[in-house]
């Protein structure tokens, strides 16, 4: 017995050892504290993850917030798209928020997230993302977690090569993919080679307020602008952008659009640009579109028709555009932390091809041209290159840096991240993402600082992932340590939509700024009770104003009668409360539109019809004290011709 248990307990301590010494191995190897990937995911019930995440919602229209480590989503942030948990794109006053000037569009693809910058690290003050399909740029505050502004971008279809932001938030800038007619007009699709055009838009960024303007755009010659991103150090000043279909096909595009060797990554010399553009050059065009603004006081978006955009052709500016044969299709075009190099990801290329800013300068200032496209000065494609990476693996997508010297590139088609050396070009590290992954994101990857601890995959196939939900199911992302030698998958977690780009940041650069209520005080919606004895109903022909306030466990009035069939009813709610995390919901029956979500302190409007006779409840839908159910109200409907007074009361029988 007594041998029995000592050698059992031997045989633990071996175990014990032989676990805890591989367990140490790969620690070291990964350079990570904890030993287990569970360990470095994990955070503990009441703790906070040290990342957000913010990632587009693709085909949701939305941004969607998520923590890091732990792959947990934290908000759905509606930016493009209607959204019936709060009400936004419903209540009156973030309709606004969704006009164009195709009207009210409630829907969008939302694409590439980026967060604003000062000397080109991350500030944390705003979060910006393009609307794809009906081209606009929004800026999403993250301060409140709210959409504050959104404007559409004209002579711009399918906005993808967007939103990228300048080193000191100069310029949001917003690249067409499609190129069409500008101005738009009737004319034979044929005809589109040597017709159409590709508007580059630099929509400039107040510094304070963060208000966005279309400073101008370039009309570039009709291909397709796929991606982009600034040049930072010592390439701040210029601006870099994929295209593909310099073969300006119109139909058929995976052959006809696959017929060149090699396409361009267009160089744009902005700072040139401004200049000319402040000096009173580029010329005026009629345009329509629509900007939208959201008021943090009034917690109301108005929106204002601008009807002309400045616009530059490339001959006006000479020497401010360059074009550098990048073969062959790129789709990214990434650049690294130091400024000096432009990768681009050539979808049908064998290698990876990486351009060297200096060298393009040089190139430039020896005016070594291979020729032109549309007057745009051609470089030679020897004379610009920095080194390829031979044959890292199929169909490259786009790359990002860690700030070690390291690049880590997605490639969709043989389903992985292949991590490489800038400058040697060598490949350190391959691992599989499960499956076809489209972006990759590294905290602060768009910038010159980025914070190389974790990178995650976003992935477009899913298969297997999770347990199965039917047909349609989320798309996966996927968590590796980056800060060893080699990567290391930690976790698999859904996202929301499809995601494709992300934009994350250290916790600590936003988060003691999070907005917690809206002060009662500073309240200047129009149509705010900031207490109960302000509020009121107010009859206005057919309209109906119900100022109306909200505290736990009551409205106020919460009875009203005197309304009739055919009156539409404006329910102005204020949450009077003060207090974090109390908001309260209001809900009324029939209502053709949403619910609203109301913070503390805000003002929101839900219209109702009033369509038949009867007595008809409203409640709170958030569960907001031990008496939420006894948090609701009635409304009487009379028929149209009644004659009952218009009254309202609280606690009167
Ligand atoms: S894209 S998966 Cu819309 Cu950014 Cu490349
Ligand atoms: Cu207010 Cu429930």
């Amino acid at each position: 017995m007594k041998n029995i248990f000592k050698l059992s307990i031997g045989f633990l301590i071996t175990a014990i050892a032989f676990t805890s010494c591989g367990d140490q191995k790969s620690s070291k190897s990964n350079g990570a504290l904890s030993s287990s990937k569970a360990e470095k995911v994990y955070v503990a019930p009441g703790e906070h993850d040290s990342h957000y995440a913010f990632i587009s919602g693709g085909y949701s229209g939305n941004l969607t917030v998520y923590g890091l480590p732990s792959g947990r989503m934290f908000k759905e942030i509606p930016v493009f798209s209607q959204f019936p948990t709060n009400g936004y794109g419903y209540s009156e006053e973030t309709k606004p928020l969704l006009e164009t000037s195709y009207g009210f569009v409630p829907w969008d693809d939302s694409h590439h997230p980026d967060i604003s910058q000062t000397n080109g690290k991350l500030d944390g003050r705003w979060v910006f993302i393009n609307g794809n399909n009906t081209p606009r740029i929004a800026r999403i505050s993250l301060t409140s977690f709210e959409t504050e502004e959104i404007i559409e971008v004209p002579n711009s279809a399918g906005n993808h090569s967007s939103s990228f932001i300048t080193e000191n938030t100069e310029y949001v800038v917003a690249g067409t993919r499609f190129s069409v007619p500008v101005p738009q007009k009737d004319m034979a699709i044929k005809d589109y080679k040597g017709n159409f055009k590709g508007a580059l838009s630099f929509i400039s960024v107040d510094p304070e307020h963060g208000h966005m303007d279309i400073k101008f755009q370039v009309l570039m010659p009709g291909f397709n602008y796929d991606l982009s991103h600034p040049g930072r150090g010592k390439s701040h000043g210029w601006f870099f952008f994929t295209t593909y279909n310099t073969e300006e096909a119109s139909t058929l595009l995976e052959v006809n659009a696959s017929q060149n060797d090699k396409d361009f990554i267009a160089a744009i010399n902005w700072k040139k640009i401004e200049e000319y553009v402040n000096n009173g050059g580029g010329t005026m065009m009629p345009a329509n579109y629509a900007h939208n603004v959201y008021d943090e006081n009034t917690h109301t978006a108005t929106s204002t028709m601008k009807k002309e955009v400045r616009v530059i052709n490339p001959s006006e500016v000479p020497g401010a555009i360059y074009l550098l044969p990048t073969p062959k299709s790129p789709h990214g075009c990434d650049v690294d932390p130091s400024g000096e190099y432009i990768v681009g990801n050539g979808k049908l290329s064998a290698n990876l091809t990486v351009h060297s800013f200096t060298k393009m300068l040089d190139a430039i200032e020896n005016e070594k041209f291979d020729g032109d496209a549309y007057g745009i000065p051609i470089l030679k494609f020897e004379d610009v290159l920095a080194g390829s990476v031979e044959q890292p693996g199929l169909g490259p997508l786009h790359t990002e840096f860690d700030g070690q010297g390291n690049a880590y590139t997605t490639f969709f088609i043989s389903s992985e991240v292949v991590k490489w050396k800038l400058g040697t070009w060598e490949v350190l590290d391959r691992k599989p993402t499960y499956y076809s992954v489209g972006h990759l994101t590294i905290p602060g990857g768009n910038s010159r600082e980025p914070f190389g601890k974790y990178m995650f995959a976003m992935n477009k196939i899913t298969k297997d992932r999770y347990l199965p939900v039917g047909p349609e199911m989320e798309h996966s992302a996927q968590l590796y340590d980056i800060s060893g030698d080699k990567m290391e998958l930690l976790l698999d977690f859904p996202t929301h939509g499809e995601p494709h780009y992300a934009a994350a940041i250290p916790a600590e650069i936003i988060k003691d700024k999070s907005r917690k209520i809206y002060k009662l005080a500073e309240n200047e919606h129009p149509r705010k009770a900031t207490n109960e004895s302000e509020t009121k109903v107010v009859r206005d022909g057919k309209n109906v104003h119900v100022y109306m306030t909200l505290i736990r466990s009551h409205f106020t009035p919460d009875n009203i009668e005197g309304i009739k069939v055919g009156d539409k009813v404006f329910f102005h709610v204020t949450n009077l409360e003060q207090d974090f995390d109390v908001p309260h919901g209001f809900a009324m029956i029939g209502a053709n539109n949403a619910e609203l979500l109301i913070a503390p302190g805000q003002t929101k409007t839900l219209t109702w019809e009033a369509k038949q006779v009867g007595v008809w409840p409203f409640y709170c839908t958030d569960f907001c004290s031990a008496l939420h159910q006894e948090m609701q109200g009635y409304i009487r409907v009379s028929p149209a011709d009644s004659n009952i007074e218009l009254s309202w009361s609280l606690g009167e029988d």
